[in-house]
């Protein structure tokens, strides 16, 4: 039985006084209501938040001892050095940082992170206490000429060469984001991203075998929204939700986290 998930990633959205301000509600919500505190304090399920490096610790503080973790956005692959603007990803293990989002598509497209560099930051984040939360995802004319699953094997596989089984089942999860469907409002169907999920599990069994494609967890992401989470949620191979526009709102990560669990 994998562990649901609900992420919100915040992007460059929220400063730290909205930050702390967008927990304290949330929280009010989630001791309000046991059917959602429940099962992420139990541990059945997790939500995790991604702010910007700058709201972390107004996260943090607000957090307390709500059953929600914090995860960091990117991370550098060298532990520390001359890399003005970059952050360690020890730095961000040690702060707190339970998850580390790495490979998001506005990290390899905008900001032309290649997978080569993706590769060493994911092994950065597995040096580390953290957890990596890695995105993989084809754009629209990759998917248009049905060349979907060599991009999710390329970013995929290409990622993991030297990653251990322990690793993968216990310190990693993938996003499965088709570009196309990213703060576009064009979400894929609830088919499209079981199959693009199903066929990352696909992957991994194939290489690492079944018993660690059964543990692996993974994320769909793009476009999710409180009305579209319950039909997400019920395919076998979507083990969770990475949220970007519908995680900014209370209101939207609760409807999200209703339909979730
Ligand atoms: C995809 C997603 C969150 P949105 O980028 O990572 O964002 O839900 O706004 O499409």
């Amino acid at each position: 039985m994998r562990t649901k998930m609900i992420a919100g990633n915040w992007k460059m959205h929220h400063r730290p006084q909205e930050a702390r301000a967008f927990v304290e509600e949330l929280g009010r919500v989630l001791w309000a209501r046991n059917e959602l505190y429940g099962p992420l304090k139990e541990g059945v399920a997790e939500a995790v938040l991604f702010p910007t490096a700058l709201s972390l610790a107004a996260v943090q503080d607000a957090l307390g001892d709500l059953p929600v973790s914090l995860g960091a956005q990117n991370a550098h692959w060298e532990d520390h050095g001359a890399f003005t603007g970059e952050i360690g990803a020890p730095m961000l293990a040690d702060f707190g940082c339970a998850y580390i989002l790495i490979g998001h598509s506005e990290r390899r497209h905008l900001f032309h992170e290649t997978e080569v560099e993706l590769a060493r930051k994911l092994r950065a984040v597995l040096s580390t206490s953290a957890r990596c939360l890695f995105c993989v995802g084809e754009l629209l004319e990759e998917r248009e000429a049905g060349k979907t699953h060599q991009v999710l094997e390329r970013q995929l596989l290409g990622a993991l060469e030297g990653v251990t089984i322990p690793d993968l089942t216990d310190r990693f999860a993938v996003a499965y984001e088709p570009v196309w469907a990213i703060g576009t409002g064009k979400t894929a169907s609830d088919g499209d991203a079981e199959e693009g999920c199903g066929y990352i599990r696909h992957l991994v069994a194939d290489r690492y075998g079944q018993e660690t494609a059964q543990h692996l967890q993974v994320l769909y992401g793009g476009s999710v929204k409180p009305g579209n989470t319950a039909g997400l949620m019920v395919q076998g191979d979507i083990d969770g939700l990475l949220v970007g526009g519908a995680s900014l709102e209370v209101p939207s990560f609760v409807g999200i986290l209703e339909a979730a669990l």
